[in-house]
């Protein structure tokens, strides 16, 4: 059942529940076109014309602040409860802060979700029911950036190249021919993505939600994905396994406005970055976002909220405690601070006072960077 608070908010017909009900006892079926977990909701068609007739009355919030950079809103969030390993909070704690930093420096605006808006949708599938009440809620934000709680900001200097995505609705890290040649479940990541405000992201929701309803629905479509896709486990449907499903599957319907980057790390996995950050020190500068200086480090299967993860938790804090100083180093730098080491929460000052500290220009150019400014200069 959806959270009641969700189902009477959105008021969908009754007879749907009977619908899903009735579904349930045939078993699941991808086959067929009816959102199993989005089912209440009110079907919209018009979304674009809807938005644009908003946008044009509110022209004091425009979807795009200068030529090329959209109104952004970085989504996150975490569970209601608190972490099973108390010291989990802790790096939550970090990692949101890391991301108000990114966001700060960016001008994008931030959102931090602790609540369950559907019951059914729990886990990696929260993301979805969310990101589609933000949508219908922001006419005025041109992309959602979703990012995952174990994911940190280690680039930031860097911006999107936002002008490469003009012609598409949904952004993530990835590669053509790991998903669409070999189906590799690992050929995209949905760690961090980014989402258009429009129609088509209202249908691509619709699309991937019926895989996520928790119990004989998700573990049934695990079966299902695990049988179709290269190398991957036997667990329940998962978000990521779903999306290279559904591209893997349905390329024609969805593949021309899905754009897999790879050109720097919108999401990196942290297992190969992490022993490289005093290498990256010795020879580059933030803002490449690439291997060379990594835009997101993530600790995929780390799991600090939870008592068990993928892997060893000691190696997993000390190395987000890396990635945390790493990042936390770049913010530092703004007022004449870094951290005594990566191991270190210490930190100390890298020059001087001076009396005329609107003269000093600080090491990376965050303070009053021109991917911020509102107007572009031609
Ligand atoms: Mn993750």
């Amino acid at each position: 059942m959806a959270s009641p608070l969700l189902a009477s908010h959105l008021g969908g017909p009754q007879s749907c529940i009977s619908a899903m009900e009735s579904r349930r006892a045939q078993g699941w079926s991808y086959k067929s076109n009816i959102s199993i977990a989005f089912i209440r909701n009110e079907q919209i068609s018009d979304w674009d014309e809807q938005r644009a007739a908003w946008n044009r009355r509110h022209p004091e919030t425009p979807p795009f602040l200068n030529d090329v950079k959209p109104r952004v809103m970085l989504v996150t969030g975490s569970s209601p409860k608190p972490c099973e390993n108390p010291v989990g909070d802790h790096y939550l704690l970090k990692s949101i802060k890391n991301k108000i930093d990114y966001c700060r420096i960016h001008g994008l605006e931030i959102f931090y979700n602790m609540a369950l808006l559907d019951a059914e949708l729990a886990g990696f599938w929260a993301k979805l029911p969310l990101l589609r009440a933000l949508l219908l809620a922001h006419p005025e934000v041109e992309f959602f950036w979703w990012m995952d709680s174990d994911a940190m900001f280690t680039d930031m200097a860097f911006e999107l190249p936002w002008e490469r995505y003009g012609p598409y609705n949904f952004i993530l890290h990835g590669w053509d021919e790991m998903v669409y040649d070999d189906k590799n479940w690992i050929g995209l990541n949905t760690g961090s993505f980014l989402l258009r405000n429009c129609q088509w992201s209202l249908d691509y929701l619709d699309t991937w939600a019926p895989m996520g309803p928790k119990g004989p629905v998700r573990i049934e479509a695990g079966k299902v994905l695990t049988k179709y896709l290269k190398d991957r486990p036997v667990f329940e449907a998962d978000d990521q396994s779903a999306m290279v499903y559904i591209l893997a599957t349905q390329r024609e319907k969805w593949g021309n406005k899905v754009y897999l980057e790879n050109g720097y790390y919108l999401h990196g996995y942290w297992g190969i970055l992490v022993d490289r950050y005093e290498e990256m020190l010795e020879n580059y500068q933030p803002g490449l976002g690439d291997h060379r200086w990594p835009l997101v480090t993530h600790f995929v299967g780390c799991k600090p909220c939870s008592k068990f993860g993928d892997y060893p938790v000691e190696r997993c804090l000390k190395q987000m405690d890396r990635a945390f100083n790493f990042g936390d180093n770049q913010v530092l730098h703004m007022y004449g601070f870094e951290h005594k080491s990566l191991a270190s929460r210490r930190i100390k000052r890298i020059r001087n006072e001076t009396s005329d500290p609107l003269d000093m220009k600080d090491d990376y150019g965050l303070l009053h960077p021109a991917f911020k400014a509102l107007k572009t200069s031609t």
